[in-house]
Parts: C-alpha cells; sequence; structure tokens
C-alpha cells in the first residue's frame, strides 16, 4: 500500500520508481519508552561503528525543551540497545555559555589523523544557535573545542581528513533576511576552529521545488570512490507546515567544493505513521549513517517527526547508480 506521502520516484528517469531506501520493519526503533531516565522525545541520532558495534548519539529532549546527548549501543545496530544511564554529553552553559537552552543534532566523523572522533553540534544560544564542536577518543570524555560558527547555523559535519592540506567543514547559515533562501556551505581551517573561504555549496532551489527556500546538510561526507555522497534534507512549506525531505549530492573527492550531481527529486520522506505524527508532523532527519564495507549496506539512522528514532537500510552500489544518473547542478556562485 502507498499513499500520496510516499517516495515512489527513484530513479533519474522520472517514469520508473524505485525504493531506494528499505524502512526496518521493527521502526520506530528507540523512543523515550525505552530511556533509562524520564525524556520528553529521543531523536536526530549521530551515528557510528565504534569497536565493532554501533553507537549512536541521540538527541535528548527534557520536559523544559532542552536537548542533550546520550550515547545508545547495539551489536547490530537495531536491537538490544544499552543506552546510557544518564546523559553522555550534557550542555555546560558554565563553561560554555552558549549551551545555554542545550544541545542538539551530533554529527560524529572519525578523524584519523586525530586518532579521534569529532562530534560537531548545534549549540542552542541566547543568540541563536550555533556550531560548535567536541572531540572524543571513547564516547566517554569530550574535549570542546567550543563555537566553530556564530548564530544562526547549523547542520554541519566535518570532512574526515583534510584536503589540499585544509579541514572542510559543511554547514548550514541562515541570513537575517532569508529571501534567497538558507543554503548549505562549505569552509576551510588550517586547525578546526578558525574557519574561512566560505563558499555555497548546495542552494535552495526557489518556487515549486521540494528543496526550496531552506536546505541543510543530515548526514556526514562518505568518501566513495565516485566522490563524497551526503544526503540533505530540503523543507518545504505547505499550508499544513513544512515537509522534511531527503535529497543525494555527489561532491568530487578532489575538491569538493565542486557538486558533481545532485538529486532532482527527493529520495526518501515521511511516509509511516511514526514520521508523520510528532512534536513535529512529516519530519525525517537523519544524522548519522554506517557503511558496511563488506556488504555494501549503509544503516541510515533518522528522527521521525522530531519524536523518535527509526533506521532504513540500502546500499551504496544503488545510491551511486542513482545519483551519477543524476543531473549535474548549475555553477551556484
Ligand atoms: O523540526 C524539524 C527540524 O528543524 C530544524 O532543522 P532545520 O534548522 O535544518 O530546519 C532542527 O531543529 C532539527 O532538529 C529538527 O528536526
Amino acid at each position: 500500500m502507498t499513499n500520496r506521502f510516499e517516495t515512489k520516484l527513484i530513479s533519474s528517469d522520472r517514469h520508473s520508481y524505485r525504493e531506494l531506501f528499505k524502512r526496518n520493519p521493527g521502526n520506530p526503533i528507540l523512543s523515550s519508552k525505552d530511556w533509562p531516565y524520564a525524556a520528553n522525545t529521543v531523536f536526530n541520532p549521530a551515528a557510528t561503528m565504534y569497536n565493532g558495534k554501533v553507537l549512536l548519539l541521540a538527541r535528548v529532549e527534557d520536559r523544559r525543551g532542552f536537548s542533550h546527548l546520550t550515547k545508545a549501543v547495539s551489536d547490530d545496530g537495531i536491537n538490544n540497545w544499552v543506552i546510557d544511564e544518564k546523559p553522555t554529553l550534557e550542555p555546560d552553559s558554565e563553561r560554555y555559555p552558549e549551551e545555554e537552552w542545550g544541545i542538539e543534532d551530533p554529527r560524529i566523523t572519525w578523524v584519523e589523523e586525530l586518532r579521534k572522533y569529532a562530534v560537531v553540534y548545534t549549540a542552542y544560544s541566547k543568540g541563536g544557535p550555533l556550531v560548535s564542536m567536541a572531540l572524543t577518543k571513547d564516547f566517554e570524555s569530550y574535549e570542546r573545542l567550543g563555537p566553530v560558527m556564530p548564530p544562526e547555523d547549523k547542520d554541519a559535519a566535518l570532512f574526515p581528513k583534510r584536503i589540499n592540506g585544509k579541514w572542510l567543514l559543511i554547514h548550514r547559515p541562515i541570513p537575517a533576511h532569508h529571501g534567497p533562501g538558507a543554503h548549505i556551505w562549505v569552509s576551510r581551517s588550517d586547525d578546526l576552529k578558525y574557519w574561512g573561504e566560505h563558499q555555497i555549496l548546495i542552494d535552495a532551489r526557489q518556487g515549486g521545488w521540494w528543496d526550496a527556500n531552506k536546505v541543510g546538510l543530515n548526514t556526514p561526507p562518505l568518501e566513495t570512490p565516485e566522490g563524497w555522497l551526503i544526503l540533505y534534507h530540503g523543507v518545504r512549506q505547505t499550508a499544513a507546515g513544512a515537509i522534511y525531505r531527503l535529497g543525494l549530492a555527489l561532491l568530487d573527492l578532489e575538491n569538493p567544493f565542486r557538486v558533481l550531481r545532485r538529486s532532482d527529486e527527493w529520495v526518501f520522506g515521511p511516509h509511516e505513521f511514526y514520521e508523520r505524527e510528532g512534536d513535529v508532523d512529516d519530519v525525517v532527519f537523519p544524522c548519522g549513517w554506517v557503511y558496511d564495507e563488506k556488504t555494501g549496506e549503509i544503516k541510515m539512522y533518522y528522527g521521525a517527526a522530531d519524536t523518535c528514532i527509526a533506521m532504513a537500510t540500502t546500499n551504496l552500489k544503488d545510491l551511486l547508480e542513482y545519483i551519477k544518473k543524476c543531473p549535474e547542478p548549475k555553477a551556484n556562485m
């Protein structure tokens, strides 16, 4: 059974249909009911492999409306989650005032050069949401680097290695007057702390497009032989509210400032009841995916309706086959 919300157009040929992502039948895999302590909602998890297990760093919202991050670990990435008994990474507004109203939506990148994971998250400051970064070896203790982008900015993730000698960060600033739209940007740094050489990477389209006016990065860039693969969201404003859907883009391996391909159609959108109804209806919002090199499978972990956590699988071969057939975007600056 399908309904009008289902993503059916999955080929670059708009008249042949094939689903790229398959929802886990046991979805949602985690919700506040599973949490070992009181929580309003658990959603938008970062994901990585750690010690051979799938590790999620979930956004947990309390009943003040503030968020913190808590770790959940599973052998198969679907069942038997072992969840920290208390918050893993809490806002520390004494030392980091920008975390006054919580920390949200983390993205994890393993950085081989540092032998550490970089956790890039939204810190909700009195001046608006901004991008902060912390490093960790073990997801127990964290070294905060503090804010790396001023408000309003969020939906950020780090590339796993320097490219042409520089670190690269994808992020999504919102200009005060965003008539032309809120676009995805990419910036360079020598030290992970001070960022410059900012450039629009993926622009929000306009008019009737599913990703008109506002886009944002979802999953951290995945290195593939064909380029860096990313998932991003487009926000469609309707009379009934916003709809958050996902598109794919492929960036040049050597020069990720260059977008090789971008999907014209969304590849995943809210369809199931847990995606359609919650604290914020009609939202699918992944902050992480885990790639199994042996099988080619990708597990995408996403927040559903800003309320619970779900998972969908795909495989790299299919994603690459699809995105390579998508159009080359026009130059964006
Ligand atoms: O409510 C949907 C999403 O809204 C925000 O995303 P963005 O700023 O990219 O539109 C975030 O608050 C996100 O956490 C939330 O899921």
